[in-house]
């Protein structure tokens, strides 16, 4: 059964995640659909491309899908995982990627969502970077994906509270472009990917690529890399995470004891 539903109108695409008895958790079969849809408007030569959530959906997505992270001990966000795939496809896709949103916005699809090239979303949207909460040592190009749309305070704020963040406040700091009244969502945003669709798709894609590669220009040693990856080592090694990913699935707070 498909977990998303595809759309073409003109020279824009439409992904919708449509998964809601698992919040549209971004499990492999979901970003599959995604990457897949997103592949496919590549080939038509869309000019933009718009991810939502079926309309009137509380959860715009849980994030990863938690029964799909390791229990402990394994590298929880390799480069090969469902989630990186998905960012970087949004990243390396050749036009703008609208993100147009209903409904809560939960750790990876928090990344998800600010990887994408413009934010729209309704006011009662909330955005929760939720490592903290289950444990988990989020990987470099996450944070630095965080690191590009808001400033380093505001980061620590998200990662270390892991409490929703209102639309309103997340667009007074400017993590997203617009706060629209549900009900003139998809007018509001297919009037925005229409103008865009209307200008040269040519100089939007390298002026996209450019940015890419400018917003990831930043120097690290490999000492550097090196002593991230040891330290994060540590965390899917402690207890904690366990824990975290335990908790979840009993349906229970976490007791973390910093081990
Ligand atoms: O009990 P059933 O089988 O009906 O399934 C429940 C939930 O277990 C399931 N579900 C998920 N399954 C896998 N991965 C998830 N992330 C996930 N979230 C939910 O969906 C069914 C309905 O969930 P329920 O009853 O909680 O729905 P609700 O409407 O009461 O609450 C919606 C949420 C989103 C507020 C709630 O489901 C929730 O707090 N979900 C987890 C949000 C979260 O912590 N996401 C982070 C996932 S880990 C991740 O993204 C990164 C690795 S990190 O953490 O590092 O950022």
């Amino acid at each position: 059964m498909a977990l998303t539903v595809t759309e073409i109108r003109g020279p824009i695409g439409i992904v919708t995640l449509d998964n809601p008895a698992r919040r549209n958790a971004l499990g492999k079969q979901l970003v599959g659909e995604v990457i897949a849809a997103l592949k496919d408007f590549s080939e038509r030569k869309l000019r933009v491309a718009i991810l939502r959530a079926a309309a009137g959906s509380k959860v715009f997505s849980a994030g990863h899908d938690v029964d799909e992270l390791p229990e402990g001990g394994r590298e929880p966000l390799g480069w090969d995982d469902p989630l990186r795939h998905l960012i970087r496809e949004i990243e390396n896709f050749p036009a703008p990627v609208i993100a147009m949103l209903e409904g809560g916005v939960w750790g990876g699809a928090c990344e998800t969502v600010l990887a994408c090239d413009l934010i729209v979303a309704a006011p009662e949207v909330t955005f929760a970077v939720t490592p903290a909460r289950l444990g988990v040592p989020y990987n470099v190009s996450g944070m630095l994906t965080f690191l590009n749309a808001t400033t380093p305070h505001i980061v620590r704020e998200m990662a270390f509270t892991a409490k929703p963040m209102s639309a309103p406040r997340a667009e007074h700091l400017g993590m997203i472009n617009y706060v629209i009244p549900k009900d003139e969502l998809e007018a509001f945003t297919m009037s925005l990917a229409s103008g865009i669709a209307d200008n040269a798709p040519l100089s939007i894609a390298v002026m996209k690529e450019q940015l890419r590669i400018l917003a990831g220009a930043k120097p690290m040693s490999p000492q550097g890399f090196e002593r991230i990856q040891g330290l994060r080592r540590v965390v899917y090694d402690s207890r904690d995470y366990v824990e975290g990913i335990r908790a979840f699935k009993e349906k229970r707070k976490p007791v973390f004891r910093g081990e």
